[in-house]
Formats: structure tokens, C-alpha cells, sequence
């Protein structure tokens, strides 16, 4: 090889790694002539064979060809490399459907909750809260409830080991709200309860009630009759009915359980009215005075009237819910229909 053919050979070689129109085509030059068995290495190899005369003059070209090369090459290889990532960034095709993230909602019985709390508010109540850890005192004592109740006993009620106990009822909270305020009162108190109940298709260890208490003077067995029975239209519509049968609580007298017609079978008998076609929603009554002098009021001067509403029971006859345990299990298939 001449001196000459040498110069050929490295415009060549740069105008090819120049030309190369990709990544691939870049490696064949880099194959074809820096390669393992390329040119270049062959042309070293070769150098001894020239004449004497020009063996430096080649040896520097071939070596400066085979730097400028791997340079070129090199370089066109950044060059390719960048240019895909950002082909992969605009191969982003903004027109396909996005991935479809589903949004969260209010579990049925938080949205029933408000429904409830939105229907008494328009009677005047207000809304208050207590612990869902409480103390005998609450839960029973001052609610009139005798120390031999069987509602205190072991197989009803969750007892802590310092002997607070896990609310049974939301009833506490009239106690609570009562002995700090002075009459008139009118609230309403959505809460957790907690119970040793064997859990069936109505009844669950842990549900939810709304307390009801209207103390001013003169509220009457009318009033309570009223006030639920408006309550039941404005949630269920006007074609509900309430009853209420005679019962006992130690904190009411007199005492019903209030019943609202099935709206499952619209009165034909299913699994959740047990084929009675009425369920039962809440127990209720006149406060007890006893009641009264525990929080300091005079039962001469105020009369008043409570309830407590089951709200698994309402969200069970309200949506067609023949299971209370669906509430609970959290499957999304059941949860999205609300
Ligand atoms: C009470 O809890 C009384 N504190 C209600 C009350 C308040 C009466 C104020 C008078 C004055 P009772 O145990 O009946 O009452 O429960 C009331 C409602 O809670 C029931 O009608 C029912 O709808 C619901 N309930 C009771 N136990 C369960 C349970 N284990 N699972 C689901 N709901 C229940």
C-alpha cells in the first residue's frame, strides 16, 4: 500500500463514519474498518512490508486515521442514541385512551349518615358527638340503666381492662351534651356502636346509629311520632310507613320500637323484613326523668324525646341490602354501585 492509497482510504473511511444514516450503519464502519479483522488493523500489520522510505510517514497516518475514526464513531453513536431516546419520548400518542384510575367515593354508610344528618337539620337539630370508649358511668348509670341490666352483662358488652367498655349504644352522648348545656336541646349524634352480638343478615358487632334528643317544654309522643315519620318520607319517600310497638329502655318512658315498612319487597316478605314486611329500624321514647335529674335538669319543667336508628338497617331497606356483612367487606364490586 502507497502513502497515497493511504490518504484515499482515510477520506474514505471518514466520509463513511459522516454518511453513516444510523446506529447500525455507524457499526459497519467501525466493524469494516477499527474492527477486530477491519482494515486499519490489516494496514499495520502490512507496514513492515513497505518501503522503508515512507513505513513512518504511513504508520502516523494509519494511527491518526484510526484515533480521528474511533472519534467520529463515537461521536455518531451519542448522536444516534440521544435521537431515539427522544424518538421514544415523541412516540407518545396523546389521541389513545388514558389508563383508567377509578376515583374514591363515601361508603354508603357515610353518605347515608349525611343524607340523615341533612334531613334532621332541616327539623332544627344540630349535630354532636362522644367517645366510642366509655365509661359505665355514661353507658349506663346515668342513662337509669340498673346495675343487674342484662345489657351490662359480660356476653353484651365489650369490657377494656380498666373497666371502660366500648360504647353499646350512641345514648351516652344525650348524657354528655345534657349535663353541660342548659335546655332547650335538639341534636342529633351519628356514631360508631359496639356490641357481642353474633353477627347475622341484620346484626353486626360494630354498627352505626343516630341518637335523636329534643328536650324543651312540652315535646310530646306527637312530636316523636311526627318527627320520625317525616324523617322516614323525606328519606324512603312518601309511600313508607312507620309503627311503633310498645317496649322498654330504662332511659324512656314510655318506650317503642319504631318499625318502617320493608322497602325491599314493598311488603310481599323477603330475608331482610323475615318475611314480616316490616323491619326494625330504631328504638325510642319519652326521657325518662331520672333521666332528667341526672344532668341536672327539672323533669317538672322539661319534657323531651329520644331515639336511636339502626343505620346499617336503614342503608339495608334503602338500597335493597339483604345482608348487613356487604357493608362491611369492602368489595369494590358492591361498594362502586353507591
Ligand atoms: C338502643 O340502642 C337504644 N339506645 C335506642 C334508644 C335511644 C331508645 C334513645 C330510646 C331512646 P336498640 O338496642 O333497640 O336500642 O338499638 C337501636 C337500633 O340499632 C335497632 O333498632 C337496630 O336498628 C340497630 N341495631 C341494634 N343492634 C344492632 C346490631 N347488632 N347490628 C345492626 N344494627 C343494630
Amino acid at each position: 500500500m502507497k502513502i497515497h492509497d493511504l490518504i484515499v482510504l482515510k477520506e474514505t473511511a471518514l466520509h463513511e463514519a459522516k454518511d453513516a444514516k444510523n446506529d447500525a450503519a455507524v457499526e459497519a464502519v467501525r466493524v469494516k474498518y477499527v474492527g477486530r479483522r477491519g482494515l486499519l488493523p490489516e494496514i499495520m500489520k502490512g507496514l513492515k512490508n513497505m518501503d522503508p522510505g515512507e513505513r513512518p510517514k504511513a504508520g502516523q497516518i494509519a494511527n491518526a486515521l484510526k484515533t480521528e475514526l474511533q472519534i467520529l464513531i463515537e461521536d455518531r453513536q451519542r448522536e444516534f442514541s440521544l435521537s431515539e431516546a427522544k424518538t421514544e419520548d415523541n412516540s407518545f400518542d396523546y389521541t389513545l385512551p388514558g389508563e383508567w384510575r377509578s376515583i374514591g367515593s363515601l361508603h354508603p354508610i357515610s353518605k347515608l349518615i349525611e343524607q340523615m344528618v341533612d334531613i334532621f337539620h332541616s327539623l332544627g337539630f344540630i349535630v354532636a358527638d362522644g367517645p366510642d370508649i366509655e365509661t359505665p358511668f355514661y353507658n349506663f348509670d346515668a342513662l337509669n340503666t340498673p346495675a343487674e341490666h342484662p345489657s351490662r352483662d359480660l356476653h353484651d358488652t365489650f369490657y377494656l381492662e380498666d373497666g371502660h367498655l366500648l360504647r353499646t349504644h350512641t345514648s351516652p352522648v344525650q348524657i354528655r351534651y345534657m349535663e353541660n348545656r342548659p335546655p332547650p336541646v335538639r341534636i342529633v349524634v351519628p356514631g360508631r356502636c359496639f356490641r357481642r352480638d353474633t353477627t347475622d343478615a341484620t346484626h353486626s358487632a360494630n354498627f352505626h346509629q343516630v341518637e335523636g334528643l329534643y328536650v324543651d317544654r312540652e315535646v310530646s309522643m306527637a312530636d316523636l311520632k311526627g318527627d320520625l315519620n317525616y324523617f322516614a318520607q323525606q328519606l324512603m319517600g312518601p309511600k313508607v310507613k312507620i309503627r311503633f310497638r310498645p317496649h322498654f329502655f330504662p332511659f324512656t318512658e314510655p318506650s317503642v320500637e319504631v318499625d318502617f315498612s320493608c322497602h325491599v319487597c314493598a311488603g310481599k316478605g323477603c330475608r331482610v323484613c323475615k318475611n314480616s314486611r316490616w323491619i326494625e329500624i330504631a328504638g325510642a321514647g319519652m326521657v325518662d326523668p331520672e333521666v332528667f335529674k341526672a344532668v341536672g335538669y327539672d323533669p317538672d319543667k322539661v319534657t323531651g324525646y329520644a331515639f336511636g336508628l339502626g343505620i346499617e338497617r336503614i342503608a339495608m331497606i334503602l338500597y335493597g341490602i339483604d345482608d348487613i356483612r356487604q357493608l362491611y367487606e369492602n368489595d369494590v364490586r358492591f361498594l362502586e354501585q353507591f
